[in-house]
């Protein structure tokens, strides 16, 4: 069991009042805050380590090299990827798609061939490939979702066939919660000989993952929505993907050899991370890993359900209120949206804000969804490791904590 009370004085911004409120932080889909462990290790890097990678051979230049790629073992370990070359750093999971969107796609799609997405996406899961689509003449379709806000299964297996390239899918959808089978999504897809990419920006955060079991092709999220700083993401490619696709961004470090007629690109990883990257909130991101990998993502998944069915039971609770998306929390995680009966997800979140409270209220970047569901906006209260529950009102029995 996870201890929330030691857990929480670990986050500096949570001892902070908001309108002469306790601040209650439930805005972790779009990002977390950050606890003392990464913080120390950004001010730390600046202090003692600074210097470029990959280049330099002095103390600095090595220390701040080896810290750097001692990330990368660490994020292959984080989703039970066995080979830390896998592993590509981006600036979010927006930037890992359209890389995927740009170097493999561009490569492999062409005219009438298909893309399958689904209409709970991100919009970082669809316009990368609406451009795609624009580039190579290839063409988009959409898995719809069930009224109790799962997967379509069915109409997947009908959509997915010998056209089909590409299948590109919310691990954990940041409206819904929908936690998405994927290893059935990768059976199909390769079944019809395409690939399986998957957006983990709120799985990452917040499941055990491992991406062998998944069976995906390509992995990507993103490291503020799991305590670490912003600016950096992460792309997983199988096993020799990334030596097969072209280059996504030309630049110093990803190259061999330069000549006036042409170059030859470095191996990859570093064929994908052109300039000099975000070197000290990738050094500062081994903290949030290492805080995480000490927790355990198990007990992390446990507390969350607990805190997630005492939200939806406290919002069922309240009348006009309807919550979107799964109420089994076996098949959901802790974003949980809702509407309620005349009044706007605006108010909403400017009346709990006067009282401490930080929920998001808006499309959430899921206008497909939000059509899909009929309304314009919804309101939205997102948990992480950092909050408790009255879980003796629940009887949860992963949580005997009773202070919320
Ligand atoms: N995919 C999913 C499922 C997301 O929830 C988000 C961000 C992204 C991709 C993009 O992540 P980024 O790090 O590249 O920006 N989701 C949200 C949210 O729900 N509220 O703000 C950002």
């Amino acid at each position: 069991m996870l201890d929330v009370g030691r857990i929480k004085q670990d986050f500096p911004i949570l001892g902070q009042q908001v309108h002469s409120r306790r601040l209650v932080y439930l805005d972790n889909a779009a990002t977390t805050q950050k606890p003392r462990q990464v913080i120390d290790a950004l001010v730390r890097y600046y202090e003692t380590t600074n210097a470029n990678i990959h280049r330099g051979i002095h103390t600095l230049a090595v220390q701040a090299t080896d810290q750097y790629e001692d990330v990368r073992t660490k994020a292959a370990a984080h989703i039970g990827a066995s080979n830390p070359q896998d592993i590509v750093f981006t600036r979010n999971t927006t930037e890992s798609i359209n890389l995927v969107a740009r170097a493999w796609g561009d490569t492999n799609l062409g005219e009438g061939d298909e893309i399958v997405l689904s209409l709970m996406e991100h919009h970082s899961n669809i316009v990368p490939w609406q451009l795609l689509a624009r580039r190579t003449g290839a063409v988009l379709r959409f898995i719809d979702f069930r009224d109790d806000g799962t997967l379509d299964l069915d109409q997947a297996r009908g959509l997915i066939g010998e056209r089909t390239k590409l299948v590109s899918i919310v691990h954990m959808s940041n409206v819904l919660g929908t936690i998405n089978p994927v290893a059935e999504l990768a059976e199909m897809a390769h079944a019809a000989g395409a690939l399986l990419l998957v957006d983990g920006a709120q799985s990452a955060p917040h499941l055990p993952v491992d991406v062998t079991q998944l069976g995906c092709d390509f992995f990507g999220f993103s490291l503020h929505k799991m305590l670490g700083p912003t600016g950096v993401g992460v792309l997983w490619a199988k096993p020799g993907l990334l030596e097969e696709m072209e280059p996504f961004l030309g630049g110093g470090e990803m190259i061999a050899i330069v000549k006036p007629e042409g170059s030859t690109w470095a191996d990859v990883p570093h064929k994908f991370e052109a300039g000099t990257p975000n070197i000290a909130d990738v050094i500062a991101s081994g903290a949030a890993f290492d805080y995480l990998r000490e927790l355990g993502m198990d007990s992390v998944r446990e507390h969350e359900k607990a805190i997630t069915a005492y939200a939806m039971d406290s919002l069922q609770r309240i009348p006009g209120v309807s919550i979107h998306g799964p109420l089994d929390v076996e098949q959901r995680g802790g974003a949980v949206s809702f509407s309620m009966d005349c009044a706007h997800p605006h108010d909403i979140s400017t009346i709990v804000d006067g009282h401490g409270v930080a929920i998001r209220a808006g499309h959430h970047c899921a206008q497909l969804l939000m059509r899909r569901l009929g309304v314009p906006a919804t309101s939205r209260g997102s948990f992480a490791i950092q909050r408790r529950c009255r879980c003796a009102h629940r009887g949860v029995a992963a949580c005997e904590e009773d202070v919320c």
